[in-house]
């Protein structure tokens, strides 16, 4: 992992280095706010593509704006980045919305996935219950819990948050923030040091 380690705060260039020989996708998913399109915005290599459209009056009382007032756009379909993690490995992030209308989408876009980021804003635990859930229920994903870490946002120390989110002693819990590069590939990492420890994982990340 050394060419991220090594220098997170830079992103190396658009183009796949030629050393890369793994391509892992993983998923970054948590409710709506959470930071999903900011953390992909912060590690991706390349231009990350959006699907977000304007909050609209049709979309009030549907989607949850409480705290969240600088935020007017809302991902409607999946973020999609990449980051070069070795330099024989790639992972490619899609970010799946959080709101339960998109709740089908998810096991197909798990398909191939070694892992998933389940982002976590701790002012709204109890959206994260539901995201924890269908995701359990949806896919057989490994994942790791990153706790986003806003200003306002209540700390709690991991185990509290284990036994809040009913997490099995395995899962990792980190905090980031995910506007800072480093944090958010820190984050990745630990995600994808947990999927190493599953087998059927093993061939495709080692
Ligand atoms: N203070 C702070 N704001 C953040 C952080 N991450 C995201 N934001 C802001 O929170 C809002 C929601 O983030 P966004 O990435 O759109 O959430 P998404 O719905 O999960 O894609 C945006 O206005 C971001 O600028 C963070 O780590 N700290
Ligand atoms: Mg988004």
């Amino acid at each position: 992992m050394d060419s991220a380690t090594s220098d997170q705060t830079s992103k190396p260039g658009q183009h796949l280095a030629p050393t890369i020989t793994r391509s892992v996708k993983v998923l970054v998913v948590g409710a709506f706010g959470v930071g999903k399109t900011t953390l992909i915005g912060a590690v991706s290599e390349i231009e990350p593509l959006r699907t977000e459209e304007m909050i609209t009056t049709a979309s009030v009382g549907v989607d949850p704006v409480d705290g969240l007032q600088g935020k007017t756009t809302t991902t409607v379909a999946m973020d999609f980045g990449r980051v070069t993690l070795s330099p024989e490995m790639a992972l490619y992030l899609f970010g799946t919305p959080g709101q339960r209308r998109f709740w089908d989408l998810w096991s197909g876009l798990a398909d191939g996935a070694v892992g998933a980021l389940v982002m976590i804003d701790t002012r709204h635990l109890e959206d994260s219950f539901e995201v924890l859930d269908q995701l359990e229920l949806r896919t057989k994903t490994p994942f790791a819990v990153v706790v986003n870490q806003f200003p306002d946002a209540p700390k709690y120390p991991a185990e509290r948050l284990r036994a809040a989110l009913d997490l099995l002693p395995q899962t990792p819990i980190v905090v980031c923030d995910a506007r800072d590069r480093t944090s958010a590939v820190n984050a990745l990492i630990t995600l994808v040091e947990h999927a190493l420890t599953f087998p059927m994982f093993q061939k495709v990340l080692a």
